[in-house]
């Protein structure tokens, strides 16, 4: 793949530190990627898994040292802390290597349009940031975790590109589903309260784009399981991109057009009953 030219960027819940991170995935967007600002939404170094169990990777490091790269090279990098690296919320409005961090900020698009951007815990109604966990069952949480890195290593053997098997997991499960949805009408209220166009925001590892009732709902997924990413291009249309072997659109919103993203992300799955989720989608949204 070549250079990925774009205005601005935004990525969360990478959660370095922790096995079941996408860090060479992500590596290599980052070492691909072309553009003005780049906004880390939270939850990128897991200090929560940290302190329970030191474990670290070469290629974490390399994705630390990739950004800083980025922000020497003349990028603006907002780093906007999240439940899981929350001890760093206590230095905003510093600069560390040409990473800026803010508790929250607003991005104005190529278009003008004003978007509010979060990590998101603050619309977890249990507010300590595991309510999405413990709604879905942590320990189910960790069972779909391995069973993705199962599958991903046996696709992997096969040369198949990477399919990110929780995105069906949970479009499948109707509480989960009802949890998103949930919590998505929360975020896109808040937006339209306060006068935005749209929020970005990550923290329930399940991006998006969506609008609802005139403001977008814009999450830009994780690197734990969906290896996805939020891009603005040069005319302010966003777009949902899956990056692994494959690099896939999964839903866009520019001015003229919202193209919303479940619809697109359960096409990487080649289930047979595909046709049916899609009408239950339909109906939960
Ligand atoms: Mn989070």
């Amino acid at each position: 793949m070549k250079n990925f030219h774009c205005r601005s960027a935004f990525i969360s819940d990478v959660h370095l530190g922790t096995p079941d991170c996408k860090a060479g995935y992500l590596l290599d967007f980052l070492r691909k990627l072309r553009c003005e600002k780049l906004y880390l939404v939270g939850d990128i170094i897991d200090m929560e898994a940290l302190t329970r169990r030191h474990w670290w990777h070469p290629e974490h490091s390399a994705v630390i040292a990739e950004v800083l790269d980025l922000a020497r090279r003349g990028v603006e990098v907002v780093y906007i802390p999240g439940n899981h690296d929350a001890p760093l919320r206590g230095l905003h409005g510093q600069c560390f290597g040409g990473v800026r961090i803010e508790l929250d900020t607003v991005h104005i698009g190529a278009d003008g349009r004003r978007y509010r951007v979060s990590h998101g815990d603050e619309f977890d109604p249990e507010h300590i940031g595991r309510g999405w966990m413990l709604h879905v069952g942590e320990a189910m949480h960790r069972f779909i975790c391995w069973g993705n890195r199962r599958l991903h290593a046996v696709r992997r053997k096969l040369e198949l590109p990477y399919l990110p098997l929780s995105i069906i997991v949970k479009s499948h499960i109707g509480k989960a589903l009802a949890y998103i949805r949930a919590y998505e009408q929360r975020v896109a209220d808040d937006a339209r309260e306060r006068g935005f166009d749209g929020h970005i925001c990550g923290h329930i590892h399940f991006g998006h784009v969506r609008e609802l009732a005139g403001v977008l709902y814009l999450n830009d997924g994780d690197w734990v399981e969906h290896c996805t990413a939020l891009i603005e291009d040069h005319t302010g249309a966003m777009e949902l991109i899956h990056w692994s072997e494959q690099a896939t659109a999964l839903g866009r919103a520019s001015r003229e057009l919202v193209l919303p993203s479940p619809c697109a992300a359960l096409a990487l799955a080649p289930l047979g009953f595909r046709r049916r989720e899609l009408r239950e989608l339909d109906r939960a949204a």
